[in-house]
């Protein structure tokens, strides 16, 4: 990316509680990255939230507790900004300006879209969940974000932000930066513990799908050990392997050991010996995590002026890219 500002964006939707495929998948790569970018900037998306129904009070409560567990996992508000998406109206804003150049036919490609609608019922759905992908691509190109961190199911609206960038830099000459999705291969997909063919998600049907970042110790072994497994008793990986090879990389992220030497470790000791270790290494890596959330969380006063202190900083960048956006399209006195 040569010497250009690297500006990194994420986000996550403060929709209910959050799992270790989102950890895995996004937070845990924020963490070493804010040593290594210029600016790191970290968004409690609420207005993307409000794309599918939410209560009021518990949109609210999920705003700052979304916020607690960034700051839980390790992200430093003296490093980084964090803020809340509808605290700055550039983004809604911005998001109009883009809707007006990006195209239906575009849009209704994005595979998100699809999964969200219930087929035959696409009709009914918001137009909000519709420019769900512009609305986030306002996010990061407000920014001038060069680096963004996400799993492999967001790839695709990264890529969006970065077409109808290059689209208006054609047009009205260079705006914006142009970003890229920053995605680790390995845990880009953390695949469901009770259907390994589909991504770990929280919206998914049952509790033994994903084991969320508050699961005490007794939940978690209770779901691991039900956790669905490949015919065969080795602990291997493989294309067919698909539940083992996402447990192993679960294993391996949380331990730090590579797959291989898991597999080494436990060649010939079976699937019950695996699933134990693999509980307790989950178990003892969540709890700092939950100790710091349980800190955090009581001083909700803190996380405001975090919030506040975020959004401050933040603002200008904001402010100076749609104003300049606004003149170039002829928009105003
Ligand atoms: P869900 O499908 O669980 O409701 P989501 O992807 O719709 O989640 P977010 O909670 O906002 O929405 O996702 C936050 C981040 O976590 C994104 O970067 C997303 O790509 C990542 N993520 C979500 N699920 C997984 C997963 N199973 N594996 C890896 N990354 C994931
Ligand atoms: N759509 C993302 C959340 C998100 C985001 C962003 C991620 C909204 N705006 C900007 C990266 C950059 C999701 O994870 N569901």
């Amino acid at each position: 990316m040569g010497n250009k500002k690297k500006v990194l964006f994420s986000g996550i939707q403060p929709s209910g509680v959050l799992h270790i495929g989102n950890f895995l998948g996004a937070i845990k790569q924020w963490v070493p990255m804010q040593d290594e970018v210029d600016e790191a900037i970290y968004c409690v998306v609420d207005l993307h939230a409000i794309t599918v129904p939410q209560d009021p009070k518990e949109l609210k409560e999920n705003i700052l507790k979304t916020t607690a567990t960034y700051i839980a996992c390790g992200i430093d508000p003296k490093k980084s900004s964090i803020f809340v998406q509808s605290t700055r109206p550039e983004h809604t804003e911005m998001t109009w300006l883009l809707n007006c150049h990006a195209s239906i036919g575009e849009l209704s490609r994005m595979t998100q879209f699809k999964d969200k609608t219930v087929s035959g019922k696409e009709q009914a759905s918001t137009i909000g969940l519709f420019d769900y992908p512009i609305l986030m691509a306002s996010d990061i190109l407000l920014y001038q974000s060069t680096h963004v961190p996400v799993g492999d199911d967001q790839k695709q609206h990264v890529e969006l932000a970065r077409n109808i960038a290059q689209r208006i830099n054609n047009k009205y000459g260079e705006i914006f930066t142009l970003p890229e999705p920053v995605i680790k291969k390995s845990v880009a997909r953390v695949m469901g513990l009770d259907d390994p063919t589909k991504k770990m998600s929280k919206s998914a049907g049952s509790g033994l799908n994903y084991i969320a970042l508050d699961d005490g110790a007794d939940d978690i072994k209770r779901k691991i050990t039900k956790a669905v497994t490949d015919s065969g008793s080795e602990v291997k990986s493989g294309p067919d392997k698909p539940a083992l090879t996402n447990l192993l990389n679960i294993y391996s992220e949380f331990s730090g050991k590579s797959v291989t030497d898991i597999e080494v470790e436990f060649a010939g000791k079976g699937y019950g010996e695996f699933k134990s270790s693999l509980a307790e290494v989950i178990i003892e890596s969540l709890k700092p995590i939950q100790k710091k959330y349980e800190e955090v969380i009581s001083d909700k006063a803190g996380l405001i002026k975090i919030l506040n202190t975020g959004t401050e900083k933040i603002a200008p960048i904001a402010h100076k890219t749609l104003r300049e956006l606004k003149e170039k399209i002829g928009l105003g006195l």
